[in-house]
């Protein structure tokens, strides 16, 4: 048992010779033979694992891959040294830093060989500081630089994994390996057959085009793939869906007001390291929404003549559809309207507005048209408050002749009363325009 005492207590930068390294593995067989034996031993450290993960990086950069152990039992450590085996024509090892376990200990001492490197770290002299039993986590961090070969693989084999314990008998256990493999990135991802389905929508908000893409890299599992569907009213990355090893999916609506057109969305594939490819597009033409028109003039009561400058506006459900102005002669027009049921709504300073309900049909013309009646031209001769006006307001306001909906100019439900008579008298000598 002495020799591994000895071994584990090796100063910094003391290299080990090929025949202590048998000497550890009878030391981690020995005891285990005797425990056979009925013999009672003193436990020597062990762990369920040790070793690293798969790793990759792009050509040129530098990786850290940890050595994990997993599972201490059997006795706190003080001392790991472990071969790691590694293909250095692929990646090089630029230096070994300290774990999360080994955060106290002395540096790491690394002696590189043509096969890989020994890594040795050795506890502080602080004997709070060994790893303890039941801890997981990592007792170094590899440095690795990835080589210039695009696609070039090596492996990380660690062997030879010495777990030192503590006094009196500083004996040695090892662990099962743990083997990755580092993988020298191949670049962005590879985008092909990108097509859409059905290769025409209309801008309405409603009909899909389902986009699907093969994406195909060498991390493949990671890949990120998003469109940009901002032209068509959507998200600047709407991510798409893996469907299977290669095919990625999603679907897209154009919002209503989209212009009709073929559109060039980008497609970008992102690897897990990075690398994206934004060099491809999915193809989609939009139409226009079938629709409908609307045409119409507005009219005096009075004499019948179009009313330049009247504002009409359609809605649809109590909101504002769109909004138009009437022509010199009173006529009005809206075009691409989504069919469906609406009211045209006119209105202009002087006149009371007035609405109605229209039924847009797809390809047709629907027409509206609309009087207007002048505010307080009761006798309908286009004068607003003229003599004849006031003389009807003041017979209704007695009762002597029956007022309609006209005769309320102060909108307060009830016609012909001693506010509207007051107003329009007050119009009449020009102290207020009836607006
Ligand atoms: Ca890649
Ligand atoms: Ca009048
Ligand atoms: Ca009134």
């Amino acid at each position: 048992m002495g020799v591994e005492k000895q071994d584990c207590r090796c100063t910094n930068g003391e290299k080990m010779r090929k025949g202590r390294a048998v000497a550890y593995v009878m030391g981690a067989v020995l005891p285990l033979l005797i425990s056979s034996m009925g013999i009672p031993v003193v436990a020597q450290p062990i762990s369920e694992a040790f070793g690293v993960n798969d790793a990759a990086g792009n050509p040129g950069t530098l990786v850290n891959v940890p050595v994990d152990i997993t599972n201490v039992s059997g006795g706190t450590i003080l001392c790991v040294i472990f071969d790691i085996n590694y293909d250095s024509s692929v990646i090089s090892l630029s230096a070994v830093q300290r774990g999360e376990l080994t955060g106290t200990w002395d540096s790491p001492e690394v002696n590189t060989f043509l096969w890989g490197a020994r890594v040795l770290l050795v506890y502080d002299g602080a004997v709070d500081h060994a790893i303890a039993n039941g801890s997981n986590g990592s007792v170094a961090l590899l440095n690795f630089s990835a080589g210039w070969s695009p696609g070039s693989s090596s492996v990380m084999n660690v062997s030879t994994i010495q777990l030192a314990g503590g006094a009196p008998e500083y004996l040695v256990g090892t662990a099962p390996e743990r083997n990755g493999v580092f993988h020298v990135d191949a670049g962005a991802p590879e985008v092909s057959d990108q097509s859409t389905d059905p290769e025409a929508i209309q801008a309405d908000g409603v009909q899909g085009a389902r986009m699907n893409v093969t994406v195909v890299d060498d991390t493949a599992d990671e890949v990120e793939v998003i469109v940009n569907v901002t032209q068509l009213g959507g998200s600047t990355a709407k991510k798409l869906e893996k469907i299977s090893d290669t095919l990625y999916s999603t679907t897209t609506t154009a919002a209503p007001g989209t212009s009709p057109g073929l559109y060039f969305l980008t497609i970008s594939a992102t690897d897990a390291l990075g690398n994206t490819n934004n060099t491809e597009v999915f193809r989609l033409t939009i139409e226009a929404p079938p629709a409908g028109s609307l045409t119409g003039a507005i009219t005096r009561t009075c004499n019948g003549t179009g009313i330049a400058g009247a504002t009409v506006n359609l809605t649809q459900t109590g909101s504002l559809v769109d909004s138009v102005m009437t022509q010199a002669n009173g006529t009005y027009a809206f075009s691409q309207i989504t069919p469906g049921g609406y009211y045209v709504n006119a209105s202009k300073l002087r006149f009371w507005k007035n609405s109605t309900a229209v039924t847009v049909m797809i390809d047709e013309t629907a027409t509206v048209n609309m009087v207007l009646w002048m505010k307080g031209d009761l006798n309908n001769n286009c004068l607003q408050a003229d003599a004849g006006d006031l003389a009807m307001m003041k017979a209704a306001s007695v009762g002597q002749l029956t007022p309609d909906w006209r005769y309320d100019l102060n909108q307060n439900g009830i016609s012909a009363d001693a506010g509207d008579l007051a107003m329009m008298k007050a119009a009449s000598v020009g102290e207020l325009e009836l607006l």
